[in-house]
């Protein structure tokens, strides 16, 4: 910088100073940190939802500003993307996409299997076979069209029971019409679909995060797929935790996983700090420092590929009540951004309020 530059920007600097801060965590502003570039070679991901890219210009700035890769929360869904049989809308799912494209991020297709979120005329009164036609038609067009564009799909979602070990399949229309052919099915209409194996393949679930009863049954299904020569790519976990519930066999059931051989992603992170809990500082530093056990955990597993976020600001998540998220309702970075920042750097865990 000139001389004269440097003193310019000193003047501009004295007389408006609020011109020049940003929020400050430990003296570092957060418009120096950027969580795209410090999970390097990992990814940090978000939903994207296109109620809000576009219309909401704090939101577009930091879904443009902070990931490398995004998952569609709700444009890929059967609901949305065919709603009528063979009548596919892929306009909202080619938004994120695109814009992803233009971020240079990945996507993480979300999802064809699952039991939620179904167009109507996906029911029970379809045969097993109507379904099987009308679930490889799904998978097969929907690869076929993002063809090249997918870094990993959710081809299973969600459907292990939460009776295990007295259930192991969740009761749905899949189980009830294709009993434990159906995880199988889907992973393999999409392998066909994808034969040079460009899409990751996973399984994403919801409360197998720790070592216990669910994961165990996640844990012997994908052990017999890989067996059967199943394709399976990665498995994916959610990570919807109330504060102070992260699993402490967190980093170790990841690490059980990928010594099977597989990826694994934490898929859909938020820390739910609840309605009923006071959200004040000690709140929001409990809530880092849960976001910095699960960013710690996949950091330390080689195989975890990234870290995505269920949405990116408190008020557009689908938890609106709780302040789950990273930035707050004003897109202002709560200590869970910073905590996350120190995660990916291998930083240790942050203090809480009371710990000077
Ligand atoms: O965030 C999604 C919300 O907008 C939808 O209304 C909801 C409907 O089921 O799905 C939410 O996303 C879910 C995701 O697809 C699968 N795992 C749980 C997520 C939170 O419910």
């Amino acid at each position: 910088m000139s001389p004269n530059a440097l003193t310019f920007a000193l003047i501009a600097l004295l007389s408006f100073p609020g011109a020049f801060t940003a929020p400050t965590q430990n003296g570092t502003s957060s418009q120096n940190i950027i969580l795209r570039d410090l999970a390097r070679p990992r990814y940090f991901g978000a939903a994207m939802n296109t109620t809000f890219l576009f219309h909401d210009q704090a939101y577009t700035k930091l879904i443009q500003t902070q990931f490398s890769a995004f998952t569609p929360e709700n444009e890929m869904k059967w609901e949305e993307i065919e709603p009528e049989p063979n009548q596919f809308v892929f306009g909202p799912a080619d938004e994120i996409v695109k814009e992803a494209q233009t971020l240079y991020a990945k996507v993480r297709g979300h999802n064809f299997e699952w039991n939620n979120q179904l167009a109507p005329w996906v029911n029970t009164s379809l045969t097993a076979v109507e379904l099987d036609r009308a679930l490889q038609n799904h998978i097969t067009t929907i690869l076929n069209h993002y063809r090249g564009k997918l870094y990993a799909v959710d081809v299973v979602n969600e459907l292990i029971s939460d009776n295990t070990p007295n259930e192991t399949f969740k009761q749905g229309i899949w189980d009830t019409k294709f009993g434990e052919d159906a995880i199988p099915k889907a992973l393999t209409y999409a392998r066909a679909a994808d034969p040079h194996n460009t899409v990751k393949l996973y399984i994403n679930e919801y409360g197998t995060e720790g070592i216990d009863s669910k994961s165990d049954a996640l844990y012997n299904v994908v052990k017999g797929f890989l067996a059967d020569g199943v394709p399976l790519d990665g498995i994916g976990f959610q990570c919807h935790f109330g504060l102070g519930q992260v699993p402490p066999t967190l980093q170790q059931n990841l690490r059980r996983f990928t010594d099977l051989g597989l990826d694994v992603a934490v898929t859909e992170l938020d820390i739910n700090i609840g309605t009923g809990n006071p959200q004040n500082a000690t709140a929001f530093a409990l809530q880092a420092q849960d976001y910095w056990t699960v960013v710690n955990a996949c950091v330390n597993v080689e195989r975890c590929v990234g870290v995505s976020v269920w949405g990116v600001s408190d008020d557009h998540s689908w938890l609106p009540n709780g302040a789950v998220l990273p930035w707050d309702k004003n897109k202002q970075p709560k200590p869970a951004f910073y905590a996350i920042a120190d995660a990916f750097q291998g930083k240790p865990k942050p203090g809480l309020p009371t710990d000077n």
